[in-house]
C-alpha cells in the first residue's frame, strides 16, 4: 500500500491525511466543486473533483469515488465516517475494483446495519441486552404480548435504523398498535426495511460506548469506553474517555463483552460497540458502528494510540501491537463539538463566512477542524465546524481545561455552541458526573445559558476584587515613597 484515497471531506479527511502522511502515504482527496480550495484538498498530494455540491451528486457516488482510485493509481480507500463509510456495497465495489477497502468486511457492515440480525448474530456470545422482542414484529397482537411481558415503557425501533433514528416511546398498551402501525410505515419510507422491534425502555440511560480494534490474525483488543450521554436530540455534543462513572470491574466486563461482539461478526478494523447503562451499572449491548467515530481522539488521548494509523496497519495485515495487558488509560480526555448552529435560537444552522477563527493551542489542547478564517460554512454538509479535544491528569483538570481552551477559540461571523458546551461544563450535574441521556433536556434553555454566564460574571467580578484587595495588602504597596521626580523636574 504506498498511496490511499480518502472518501470524505472536512475535519476527518484532514486527520486522516495526516497520519497517512506520517506513514509515508501518498493520498488523494476526492472534493465536490464547492470544495475545491478546501483544507483537505490542499493538504493531499492529488485530487480529484468527483462532481457538484450536494453530497448526494458527489460524496455520496461511490462510482465516481472508485474511478478517482483507479485513474489516480491509489491502492486502498479510506472512508471516514457518515457518507459512504457504513454502506456494504461500497466496502464490496471497492474490493471488486481489486482495491482495499480500510474497515471491516462487507458482511460485517451489512450484519452490524441491522439491528435485529446484530442482536440475533451476537445472542450466543453471552452479550447482555435489553428485554425485548427477539425478531421483527409485524402484527399488533405479537407486540402487545411482549410489551405485556417486559413492561411498559416499551421502545420501539426500526432494525435499519440506529443513532436514534426511527425510535418510538410508548407507555401504554392502548398507544402500541398505532405506534407501530407508524414506526413500520415509517421505517418502510426511511429505510426501504420496515422491520420493527420493541426493547424496554431504560429510563435514565447513560450511552457508553467501548473502541475495539481487531487484526486479521484473530486478535481483538478493547480501548476502554467513551462517555457519549451528554447530547441533544441524538447529536452527540461533549464526549469524553474514561467514563465517571466505570468501575475497572465494570470497565472489563463491558470491554470484554464488546471483544465478543466484535468476534461473532468476525470483525476487522476499528469498531465501537455501543451499550447503554443505567444506574446500577448494568450494561446492555445495543449496536455495533463499524466505522472510525466522530468522538475517537477522546481514545487516543487516554491510550496514545492513533486509531487512523492501526486502521491503515490492520488494512495492510499487521497483527496488532499490544496485549490486552499492555493498555493502560492515562489521565482524562474531553471533547466538545463545535458546530455552527445557534445555542439561543433553537440551534439553527448558520452558514456565512468565517470573518475571524483562531484555535486555542497549547499542551493537552488538540482543535480537529477543516477550516480556516475566511472560509464559507456551506450549507451541503455537516455543520460542525471542529472538535476540541483536551487531555489532563484527572476529569475536573480536564474541564478546567476545556473552560480554559473555550475562552481562547475565537470564531466570528456564525454563531457556535461554544456557549452551549461551556454551559454543560460549568453544570454541576456534568461536574459531578451524575448525569444520563436527559441532561440536555433537563437542564439546558437559553434563558439558563444567559443566567448562567450571569452568574459566573458576578462570581468573576468578586474573585478579581477580592485577588486585588488581598494583593495589595500582601505586597505592602509603599504608599509615600514614591519618587517625586516630576515634581523635580518641574522645579
Ligand atoms: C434505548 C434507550 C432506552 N431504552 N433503548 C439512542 C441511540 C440508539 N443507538 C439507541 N438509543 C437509545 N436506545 C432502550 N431500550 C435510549 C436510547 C437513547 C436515547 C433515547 C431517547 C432520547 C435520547 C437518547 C439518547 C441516547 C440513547
Amino acid at each position: 500500500m504506498k498511496k490511499i484515497l480518502i472518501a470524505n471531506r472536512g475535519e476527518i479527511a484532514c486527520r486522516i491525511i495526516r497520519t497517512a502522511h506520517q506513514m509515508g502515504l501518498d493520498v488523494v482527496a476526492v472534493y465536490s466543486e464547492i470544495d475545491r480550495a478546501a483544507p483537505h484538498v490542499r493538504m493531499a498530494d492529488e485530487a480529484v473533483c468527483i462532481g457538484p455540491a450536494p453530497s448526494s451528486e458527489s460524496y455520496l457516488r461511490a462510482d465516481k469515488i472508485i474511478d478517482a482510485a483507479l485513474q489516480t493509481g491509489a491502492d486502498a480507500i479510506h472512508p471516514g465516517y457518515g457518507f459512504l463509510s457504513e454502506q456494504a456495497s461500497f466496502a464490496q465495489a471497492v474490493q471488486q475494483a481489486g482495491l482495499t477497502f480500510i474497515g471491516p468486511s462487507p458482511q460485517a457492515i451489512e450484519l452490524m446495519g441491522s439491528k435485529l440480525a446484530a442482536k440475533e448474530a451476537v445472542a450466543k456470545y453471552d452479550i447482555p441486552m435489553v428485554p425485548g422482542s427477539p425478531h421483527a414484529l409485524t402484527n399488533p397482537e405479537e407486540a402487545l404480548a411482549v410489551a405485556e411481558e417486559i413492561g411498559y415503557p416499551v421502545l420501539i425501533k426500526a432494525s435499519a435504523g440506529g443513532g436514534g433514528k426511527g425510535m418510538r416511546i410508548v407507555h401504554t398498551p392502548e398507544a402500541l398498535p398505532q405506534q407501530m402501525a407508524r414506526a413500520i410505515s415509517e421505517a418502510q419510507s426511511a429505510f426501504g426495511d420496515g422491520s420493527v422491534f420493541i426493547e424496554k425502555f431504560i429510563t435514565q440511560p447513560r450511552h457508553i460506548e467501548i473502541q475495539i480494534l481487531a487484526d486479521r490474525h484473530g486478535h481483538t483488543l478493547y480501548l476502554f469506553e467513551r462517555e457519549c450521554s451528554i447530547q441533544r436530540r441524538h447529536q452527540k455534543v461533549i464526549e469524553e474517555a474514561p467514563s465517571a462513572i466505570l468501575t475497572p470491574q465494570v470497565r472489563q466486563a463491558m470491554g470484554q463483552a464488546a471483544v465478543r461482539v466484535a468476534q461473532a461478526c468476525q470483525y476487522e478494523g476499528a469498531g465501537t460497540v455501543e451499550f447503554l447503562v443505567d444506574d446500577q451499572l448494568n450494561f446492555y449491548f445495543l449496536e455495533m458502528n463499524t466505522r472510525l467515530q466522530v468522538e475517537h481522539p477522546v481514545t487516543e488521548m487516554i491510550t496514545g494510540i492513533d486509531l487512523v494509523a492501526e486502521q491503515i496497519r490492520i488494512a495492510q495485515g499487521y497483527p496488532l501491537r499490544w496485549k490486552q495487558e499492555d493498555l493502560h488509560i492515562d489521565g482524562h480526555s474531553i471533547e466538545l463539538r463545535v458546530y455552527a448552529e445557534d445555542p439561543f435560537n433553537d440551534f439553527l444552522p448558520a452558514t456565512g463566512q468565517l470573518t475571524r477563527y483562531e484555535r486555542p493551542q497549547g499542551p493537552g489542547i488538540r482543535v480537529d477542524d477543516g477550516y480556516e478564517q475566511g472560509m464559507e460554512v456551506p450549507i451541503y454538509y455537516d455543520p460542525m465546524l471542529a472538535k476540541l479535544i483536551v487531555h489532563a491528569p484527572t476529569r475536573l483538570a480536564a474541564i478546567r481545561h476545556m473552560l480554559e481552551a473555550i475562552q481562547h477559540y475565537h470564531i466570528e461571523g456564525v454563531p457556535t455552541t461554544l456557549p452551549f458546551g461551556r454551559f454543560v461544563l460549568r453544570h454541576e450535574a456534568f461536574r459531578s458526573g451524575q448525569f444520563d441521556t436527559n441532561f440536555v433536556a433537563q437542564h439546558f434553555t437559553p434563558e439558563a445559558l444567559r443566567q448562567q454566564d450571569e452568574q459566573f460574571g458576578k462570581i468573576a467580578a468578586h474573585v478579581a476584587l477580592h485577588t486585588f484587595l488581598g494583593q495589595q495588602n500582601e505586597l505592602h504597596l509603599p504608599r509615600n515613597t514614591r519618587s517625586n521626580w516630576w515634581l523635580k523636574r518641574k522645579a
